[in-house]
């Protein structure tokens, strides 16, 4: 892969100007129209107090609220003084509402097996979980940590902590021994939740093996509940370890869902930031449930008899959001996929559309990039005429992978909606809404009701249409994250601190005459790789903890199909050689497979300024194989850059 081609597609996104309009019967039908999207848009920025409040009145309070809004930058509370519950309003509200017999979740492992859950059955799942947490001395506002491979037992722990007032803390699987343990002991859970195994290209992950681990150092852990994914036969610590099926078949069916303040936190997930240790992210109850709700139905304009399927994993925020929390509060019917999407060929994703008649399938540019890689045979096999929806999410969509997915897998009838948004806004902030706007290829769109965006130089200065600048959000939303947990400077400071007055989102970004948002990537050190967040630090500290490297300088360089690829440069402990396959062997241990470095380059040196500081902007041009451009005057040793360009990439 050249990064020739990455640059062609920068470029082609600069210069494009295709406008794609849904089709006139996807229109005729469409849950907002163009007229209500104005109309309602137009109302949420004018009469805030008004569209939330009769937003929020769909959904069922135990006390219904005082006041919608009380900001106090940068502090919101929203839905003041009302009581709710997250889960009962994803269950025991569809099922009161008749959906007790419809599906809920469809679930499908690697190996093919297939689950299903009704509304009422995952009720039931759900209030047992629920007691058992509570038999295990879980109490509101402690948090559980979730460590689980994507298998319904996942939904039901999150649903079930809601259900009782517990943070939940989900880390994604894929993540190591000391990323899980990082995440524990900063979230000070008494319970873990895991499996005995995952299911990944039809080996196993050992989840409760590195839960063992992690939990060597965390103190405030006391139990571990733990799923039989593989029957695989893990060791168990008496007094500490208690099995997942045995809790809940010794817990009752009959439980009551908590009324939560609406601002009792809901969950912390973390994320990467610029800096190396990652930041917990904390969503509160009334907001969340109130933003994912609406962006749910209208985004991706559900019905009833919708098959919706978001390939996210509970890992992340978008499995959150959209995997669980915001199509069970509509009550669809959600597709969850454990495996990985070429198992055990490319053809798995159009093989689960075409079983499961999927109409709505929700994924990341990623994932379309990999697949368009493989060729418009593979899905011409399957019969994808189910879809009539399809979604993308996670890093900026290139044009040409827009179009791909809009034709080959769309068939040239669905709308495609790229949207915008960040673990730490938790819904959907930049998208078209299908039947109310054409798409143009490469840019997310229009905000979504109450986000009022715009675009700003550093100085806080509002830039006009088409100038890139740095995206900033005006006003609170219900949905915002609330702090960063256990540190509210931080929050201030990341969030409310950049930039006087507004929510710095770290994306560059720009705006066309028409309002289109192209999200142009991320203006810090954090890096999208694969749609996945990494902090550029959070992986040089994993460099340089290992033995043989003395310092190290992570970058990104664009990579055609992941987004983002890791090169990294470092500097050898002197006595010591670097292996490059045991330094990635080393960073997969330390933070996960996903973050291990696509390049390796030993260098005798980095370009520093004389005051020490790493120039990256330096090291991300050699990275990407250009030509060195820029002031290298303020350098140390100008020579530096030549040597480097030299060195051989491994
Ligand atoms: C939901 C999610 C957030 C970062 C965000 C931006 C990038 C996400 C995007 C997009 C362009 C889109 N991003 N969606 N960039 N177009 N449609 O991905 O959350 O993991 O927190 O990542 O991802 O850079 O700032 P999260």
């Amino acid at each position: 892969m050249t990064h020739q081609a990455t640059n062609d597609h920068i470029d082609t996104l600069l210069h494009e100007s295709r406008v794609i309009a849904p089709s006139a019967e996807f229109v005729a039908r469409a849950r907002v129209s163009r007229e209500d999207y104005d109309r309602m848009y137009r109302r949420s920025l004018d009469d805030p107090d008004g569209f939330w409040g009769d937003v929020a009145g769909e959904l069922h309070w135990m006390r219904r609220w005082d006041r919608v809004l009380d900001w106090q930058e940068p502090h919101a509370q929203w839905f003041v003084g009302g009581q709710t519950n997250v889960a009962h309003n994803a269950l025991d509200r569809q099922v009161a509402a008749g959906r007790g017999d419809k599906t809920a979740i469809l679930w499908e492992g690697e190996d093919g097996e297939v689950r299903t859950y009704s509304y009422s059955e995952l009720l039931r799942e759900v209030k047992r979980a629920a007691n058992a947490l509570t038999a295990l001395g879980v109490e509101q506002g402690d948090r559980v940590t979730l460590y689980l491979p994507l298998i319904p037992e996942a939904a039901i722990a999150m649903l079930a902590c809601a259900r009782i007032g517990a943070v939940h803390s989900v880390v994604f699987g894929g993540f190591s021994v000391s990323a899980l343990a990082d995440r524990l002991g900063d979230a000070g859970s008494k319970l873990l939740i895991t499996a005995d195994a995952g299911q990944r290209r039809g080996g196993l992950v050992g989840l409760k093996a590195n839960a063992d681990e992690a939990a060597r150092n965390t103190p405030s852990l006391e139990r571990m509940l733990v799923v039989c994914r593989a029957d695989c036969g893990v060791p168990m610590q008496p007094g500490r370890d208690l099995w997942w099926h045995e809790a809940l078949a010794e817990a009752g069916d009959e439980h009551e869902a908590a009324p939560l303040d609406s601002e009792h936190p809901l969950f912390v997930l973390y994320t990467s930031g610029s800096t190396g240790k990652p930041k917990g992210v904390l969503h509160t109850t009334g907001g969340y449930m109130v933003g994912t709700y609406l962006t749910t139905q209208a985004v991706f304009d559900l019905r009833d008899d919708d098959v919706y399927w978001c390939t996210a994993d509970v890992g992340w925020v978008t499995g959150h959001s959209y995997s669980v929390y915001g199509p069970l509060l509509n009550g669809a019917t959600v597709l969850m996929y454990e495996g990985a999407p070429n198992h055990p060929d490319w053809g798995r994703f159009w093989r689960l559309v075409e079983r499961h008649r999927v109409t709505i399938l929700y994924t990341a540019p990623t994932a379309i990039r990999s697949f368009m890689r493989q060729g418009d045979a593979i899905p011409a096999g399957y019969d994808l005429g189910s879809l009539r929806l399809l979604g993308s999410v996670g890093e900026p969509i290139n044009p040409e992978a827009w179009m791909w997915y809009s034709r080959v897998i769309g068939g040239g009838r669905c709308p495609v909606v790229d949207t915008w948004w960040q673990t730490e806004t938790g819904a959907i902030m930049l998208t078209t809404l299908p039947g109310a706007h054409p798409g143009k290829p490469g840019s997310a769109g229009l905000p979504m009701f109450g986000v009022e965006p715009a675009i700003m130089t550093r100085d806080g200065e509002e830039l006009g249409p088409d100038d890139g600048g740095l995206l900033v959000i005006k006003r609170p939303w219900p949905s915002m994250l609330r702090t960063v947990y256990g540190d509210d400077e931080r929050y201030r400071k990341t969030y409310w601190g950049e930039i006087p007055h507004v929510y710095f989102a770290g994306d560059g970004a720009r705006r066309d005459a028409d309002g289109y948002v192209t999200v142009m990537g991320r203006v810090d050190d954090v890096l999208n790789v694969s749609g996945h967040r990494l902090g550029t630090m959070e992986i040089e500290s994993a460099l340089v903890a290992h033995p043989a490297v003395a310092e190290a300088a992570v970058v990104g360089r664009p990579d055609e199909v992941k987004g983002e690829g890791v090169v990294a440069f470092v500097l050898p402990q002197s006595g010591f050689t670097v292996n490059a396959g045991e330094l990635r062997a080393h960073v997969s241990r330390e933070i996960g497979a996903l973050a291990r470095p696509d390049a390796i380059i030993v260098a005798d040196a980095l370009p520093k300024t004389r005051s020490g500081k790493i120039m990256r902007r330096f090291l991300r041009q050699i990275a990407a194989g250009k030509s060195i451009e820029g002031d290298t005057s303020t350098l140390e040793d100008p020579g530096v850059l030549d040597r480097l360009a030299a060195t051989p990439v491994a």
